[in-house]
């Protein structure tokens, strides 16, 4: 039994009603999933987007998901527990790093795992967006934008301006990065735009993203195998084609997914799922 489930983004802001009513169903759901489907063990993938560090201060988001990484490591006990970076919480994996083998789950960009010879393959899908950009597709530029943010981000949300305050001052911190957007403020302003404005805008990227995940061309772009199942999540837009072996998990009531939604996979069949208190 695997469970999947991305996009939680937990503590994204502070004193908003929704966002705690979500974050309490999740650990609701944690509870679950802990003494039903996992009590005898399974693997539970979190992929990614899990925590949001760019909206708030890095510490203090982690404080407040203190619950939900305290059930973690029980769940991890009976089951495999496996993070899978997204671009909200990308600096886990250098906190995993770190860590090393003290950290309480692993922490990855990419995980392979097989349910009764079906055989998976999840990524965040930020990696998607990256080659569904028309500007600039660099990976390199992308997550170190990414990352940068997990660090800037305060409780007021300003964690774009305080990036691009640091590039100001230490240029050298772009100097690894081989081709940038010719606009680095406005790329990073267009990072911090809800899923709604960025995947449904003029150049309709999450119909891009969409169709690279169904292409066979992952094999070379993500490094999949041809007959692995993709699931991804991060466009938050549940879905799940059987045809072209590919699935996305859909967000924690996040826009636009108005539910709690996750994905199930048993002896080998991967069913999309609503949580319901
Ligand atoms: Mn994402």
């Amino acid at each position: 039994m695997i469970i999947v489930v991305s996009d939680v983004h937990m503590a994204e802001r502070l004193n908003d009603r929704q966002v705690e009513a979500d974050d309490a169903m999740f650990l609701e759901f944690l509870d679950r999933i802990a003494s039903d489907q996992l009590s005898s063990g399974g693997h539970l993938v979190l992929l990614g987007d899990i925590v949001d560090l760019w909206r708030r201060d890095f510490g203090r988001a982690l404080m407040d998901s203190e619950s939900m990484l305290s059930k973690l490591v029980e769940i991890s006990r009976k089951a495999t527990v496996h993070y899978v970076a997204g671009n909200h919480d990308l600096h886990m994996l250098r906190m995993c790093e770190l860590a090393g083998s003290r950290f309480p789950f692993e922490v990855t960009k990419t995980l392979p795992l097989e349910d009764d010879g079906t055989k998976l393959f999840f990524i965040h899908g930020y990696q998607l967006e990256v080659l569904a950009n028309p500007y600039c597709k660099s990976m390199t530029a992308y997550e170190t934008f990414a990352e940068g943010l997990c660090l800037a981000g305060d409780d007021t949300g300003n964690a774009a301006d305080k990036l691009w305050d640091t590039f100001k001052v230490a240029k050298s911190a772009l100097d690894g990065i081989k081709r940038l957007p010719s606009d680095v403020k406005g790329a990073i302003d267009s990072m911090m735009q809800s899923p709604g404005i960025r995947m449904t805008g003029p150049h309709n990227v999450r119909t891009i993203v969409e169709q690279l995940a169904s292409s066979m061309a992952r094999v070379v772009y993500l490094g999949m195998k041809p007959d692995e199942f993709l699931i991804f999540g991060h466009t938050h837009r549940p879905f799940c084609d059987q045809k072209n072996h590919v699935a996305n998990t859909g967000s924690w009531n996040k826009e636009p997914c108005d539910y709690y939604s996750f994905i199930e996979i048993d002896e080998g069949h991967i069913t999309p799922k609503t949580f319901l208190p």
